[in-house]
């Protein structure tokens, strides 16, 4: 039976990196059982959707997003029936689960890969992209990696390169080949059929490779001290991603999941607006992650910029975020302290009064800035470290993340970027982050009434209406003032503490850097 409303209409994600997020078992890296014992915290919180990050079996070149077996779960993370679980304890309160899906590449451990590499005349081989050196026995195109150098690997034994996006430990898989695309049809079932509710996709901007696999064209000059990323940047990458059969793909997995029942949500980093919104037309990915907000430092005029055309190009297909596990927390990014709590939490705020899923990653609602390493980086391309140290529960040893030695060596948090100090304080991030999320709860039109933008002179003053719920973004570091048409108004959320406002004209002033949530009779 179909009801009218996709189930995650107004729900609110939380995401779960789940080698920092609980240790059950002392062993220094978290995993399901440790997560089943925080979902109270999350239920209380006002989470709806709980996204974990994969714990497969992986040989963990890339904590995880390497997958060795994708029906399987990683004994440092737990067992299958932890899962079972899991899963169960999620629904238990009302709550739903989504797990990571990760097509664009394997693990060089996946048998499929073994297989493939061994026998370069056999059928297995298909599943892969090979190809033969350029004449110089060099890779053979000028693909790069976003994780630095050559997107291709030399298999000795054959003289062929196998294609890697990412690292040469995750060898990309030949989306063409159509046994690649039954495998993913049967992982989504396997998976469903144990409850899920849902899939976050991983890179599904980047499935199908150019047929001819042709060079990207150059746009900027490549220097030694580039970081991978900036490297990556500095090509057209017309040919290895966003190629326009990718929809396909999730065409088909529509189907496989049913309308209305499995969400599917891309993680697709593709040109904006127009090229994200391909991927969430109807009838193929619900919705996607859209993470410019998430990579780039405090630029409220671009940012606000982007929200607009992003939004009224795809207005419930986006799921709005500023954080996640792949970049510097933006407390860090948009300038540290108080002011980037401020401003992390007026943008939150504007986010979830937009159509489409807002996440929160985990930490966020304490406000965490980065953490601080002790030891040498983890991740490969290093930035990544930082937003991914353990989740402060408690001001024991190691933050009561571990009762042994963290995987990632990392200062201890003071006490009051701490849950347990944050629970008791009633002025504290957290409380903040707890009534935003309630509000969607408590005043609906916040995601059900149509949206409306409302004028603005100011380019840094976003507002808009939806219903009895009118939303007003100040992002300038002024203050400012905003014309109502209604004198009869009242402050239901402010991203800050305003003090005393009077209510008693047709115009509110709003401090810098705010966002407040009015209702107007
Ligand atoms: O991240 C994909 C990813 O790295 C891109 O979004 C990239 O940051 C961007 O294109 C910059 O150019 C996902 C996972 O979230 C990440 O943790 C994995 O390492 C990666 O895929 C590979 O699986
Ligand atoms: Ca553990």
């Amino acid at each position: 039976m179909q009801s009218a409303e996709p189930w995650w209409h107004g729900a609110v994600g939380y995401e779960v990196y789940i080698r920092s997020f609980a240790d059950s078992n002392g062993d220094g890296i978290g995993d399901l059982p440790g997560v089943i014992t925080k979902l109270d915290y999350l239920k209380w919180l006002g989470v709806d959707i709980v996204w974990l990050t994969p714990f497969y079996p992986s040989p963990g070149h890339d904590h995880g997003y390497d997958v060795s077996d994708y029906c399987g779960v990683a004994s440092r993370h737990g067992t299958i029936g932890d899962f079972d679980a899991l899963v169960s304890e999620i629904h238990g309160r009302g709550m739903r689960v989504m797990v990571d899906v990760v097509p664009n590449h394997t693990s060089i451990e996946h048998p499929w890969f073994s297989s493939a590499r061994s026998d370069p005349s056999g059928p297995e081989r298909q599943r892969y992209i090979w190809a033969d050196p350029a004449p110089d026995g060099g890779p053979p195109n000028n693909w790069l990696s976003h994780f630095g150098g050559p997107a291709w690997t030399l298999d000795e034994a054959s003289g062929q390169y196998w294609c890697h996006l990412f690292l040469s430990e995750q060898p990309d898989l030949n989306w063409r080949n159509p046994a690649v695309r039954d495998d993913f049809d049967a992982i989504l079932q396997w998976w469903m059929d144990r409850g899920v509710d849902g899939f976050r996709v991983d890179v599904a901007h980047a499935l199908i490779k150019d047929a001819e696999l042709r060079d990207n064209p150059q746009t900027a000059p490549l220097h030694d001290s580039m970081h991978p990323f900036e490297a990556f940047a500095a090509f057209d990458h017309r040919h290895d991603l966003d190629q326009p059969s990718n929809i396909e793909i999730f065409e088909r997995w529509r189907q496989v999941c049913g309308p209305q029942q499995v969400m599917l949500l891309g993680e697709v980093n593709a040109p904006w607006p127009g090229g994200m919104a391909r991927y969430v037309a109807p009838g193929a990915l619900d919705q996607a992650f859209f993470l410019r907000p998430a990579m780039m430092g405090w630029d409220p005029g671009l940012l606000l910029q982007m929200l607009r055309s992003m939004h009224d190009a795809a207005p419930e297909g986006v799921s709005w975020v500023i954080s996640n596990h792949d970049r510097p927390r933006p407390v860090t990014r948009f300038g540290g302290g108080e002011a980037g709590l401020q401003r992390s939490l007026a943008v939150t705020t504007l986010f979830m009064a937009l159509g489409g899923t807002p996440f929160l990653y985990q930490g966020e609602e304490l406000g965490l800035p980065d953490g601080v390493l002790r030891g040498d980086h983890y991740d490969p391309v290093a930035i990544r470290d930082g937003c991914r140290t353990p989740m402060p529960w408690d001001a024991g040893p190691y933050n009561g993340f571990s009762a042994g030695t963290p995987w990632i060596d990392s200062e201890t948090r003071p006490q009051k970027q701490t849950v347990a100090s944050q629970r008791d304080e009633p002025s504290a991030p957290l409380h903040r982050y707890r009534s935003l999320l309630g509000l969607r709860r408590s005043h609906p039109d916040m995601w059900q009434a149509p949206l409306q933008w409302l004028d603005s002179a100011d380019p840094l003053v976003c507002a808009l209406r939806r219903g009895s719920i009118t939303v007003v973004a100040n992002l300038s570091p002024e203050p400012t003032s905003f014309g109502l048409d209604s004198s009869g108004w009242q402050i239901v959320y402010s991203s800050q503490e305003v003090g005393s406002v009077s209510n008693s004209s047709d115009i509110v002033l709003i401090p810098a850097e705010t966002t407040l949530v009015l209702k107007t009779s």
